[in-house]
């Protein structure tokens, strides 16, 4: 078992920093909708002797004749490869399995990566790429201005509608009539509402438009099937393999057949070089775990709790961004900016002070700047991996309740902390690492 104590010979001021960050992570409660804590077993394979190999390349070739994707040996650049090949050959097997993909690919580097190869195997720069506003729960690298999407592609926005704020269909619809565009692309990292693959297909159909969907909050929902499964609508599905999925920090791309060879060619050597092996091995642990009947109650949990809290949160006088949430996420808006409410920065930093952690964000129709932002993002796979459970979401509501009401007063603040901390000591997962 992992336990530091090399590091902790050969260099004492980084051992020191790692269990800092295992204490931050036992004692405070951890409501970053995007972040999860990965078994022992996940753990491992991320700290093995494959991080030592170097394999450009795939453990596979497509056939000349048919077009056929072919397991073999010596498909990479280099030597030595034979166990890194069946490595990366149970992470793709086992992902195509749990969603069904006709092909995957296990090297994208992270989430960011996956969209920027994904976005290359089906368009051009200069190409129009119609997608959800950064504001209104989308990504950076779903186009924009300061990220490579936004500096490449021409962008087109949708957003929510003002009053329900859900997605209106008919409207995205009408945007894709009026731009054509060549992507459009879906997926959110702050949308608690369910979203209709369906619906967006039947749109880029109509358009001619190439359909990619960004499924990396929700993909462990997905793979328990919580979640209308996006792989058999979309053309291209890209995903983080850290959040609800539950694995380590990384990457990965779904697609259909007939893009298997653009989008491999465009993850390598297009966008990235070397693999980094000890994390597909890391990746293949964690679909397994997610392939079991216990990942299926945990993410049954995850949305349990989710609406607990969001349950908790509206009895307590809170507003949620679409009033509540279908997966495990959801968004607190604290009011508008000159409504006397505190702004979303300084609610995060109250919250710290308090051992909780979550992260500012923007509202749709937000009227602080992004840095300050109206909104607390709040999420319940970290706190289900730990075992809690409804009663302790209700708990959780109360103390943010505590943290807002008492936000200029740290002696309260340090007081919910220890509150916090008796409740967290409740629901050890890494005391093998102190
Ligand atoms: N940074 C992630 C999130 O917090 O949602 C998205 O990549």
């Amino acid at each position: 078992m992992l336990n530091y104590q090399e590091i902790k010979k050969t260099d004492p001021e980084m051992y020191e920093v790692l269990m800092n960050e295992v204490n931050r992570q036992e004692d405070n409660l951890e409501l970053i909708a995007s972040e999860n804590m990965v078994s022992a077993a996940v753990l491992e394979a991320a700290g093995s002797v494959l991080t030592n190999k170097y394999a450009e390349g795939y453990p596979y070739r497509f056939s000349r004749k048919t077009g056929e994707l072919k397991y073999r040996l010596n498909g990479r650049y280099y030597g030595g490869c034979e166990y890194i090949d069946e490595a990366e050959k149970l992470a793709i097997e086992r992902a195509k399995k749990i969603f069904g993909a006709e092909h995957a690919n296990v090297q994208p580097h992270s989430g960011s990566q996956a969209n920027m190869a994904a976005y290359f195997a089906v368009a051009k720069p200069g190409d129009t790429i119609l997608s959800l506003k950064l504001s209104h729960g989308g990504h950076l690298t779903h186009g924009h201005p300061i990220s490579f999407s936004g500096k490449l592609f021409n962008i087109i926005n949708y957003g929510v509608d003002k009053k329900t704020e859900v997605f209106d269909y008919d409207k995205i619809r009408e945007k894709a009539i009026e731009h054509k565009p060549k992507i459009i692309l879906t997926g959110a990292s702050a949308y608690p509402r369910e979203i209709d693959f369906k619906k967006f297909r039947k749109i880029a159909d109509e358009v001619g438009a190439v359909f990619i969907v960004d499924m990396a909050h929700i993909a462990g929902l997905i793979a328990a099937g919580l979640h209308m499964n996006p792989v058999p609508y979309a053309d291209i599905v890209t995903t983080t393999t850290h959040k609800t999925l539950r694995g380590a920090r990384g990457g990965m791309i779904l697609c259909k057949e007939n893009y298997a060879k653009d989008v491999d060619k465009w993850v390598f050597p297009g966008v990235q070089g070397g693999p980094l092996e000890h994390i597909i091995a890391s990746k293949a642990v964690a679909f397994k775990e997610a392939m079991s009947p216990e990942f299926n109650e945990y993410q049954k949990q995850i949305v349990k709790n989710a609406k607990a809290l969001a349950q908790g949160l509206l009895e307590r006088g809170f507003n949620l961004v679409a009033n509540g949430t279908d997966t495990h996420l959801m968004m607190i808006n604290l009011g508008e900016k000159g409504s006397g409410n505190p702004s979303g920065k300084k609610m995060e930093k109250a919250l710290d002070k308090a051992g909780i952690t979550a992260n500012k964000n923007t509202v749709p129709f937000d009227t602080r700047k992004p840095f300050v932002a109206s909104g607390i993002r709040l999420g319940t796979p970290a706190v289900t991996t730990r075992g809690m459970k409804e009663k302790e979401m209700e708990q959780i509501a109360e103390f943010i309740l505590q943290v807002k009401n008492n936000i200029e007063n740290d002696e309260k603040l340090v007081e919910i902390k220890k509150d916090v901390v008796k409740l967290t000591k409740q629901f050890p997962f890494y005391a093998y690492l102190r």
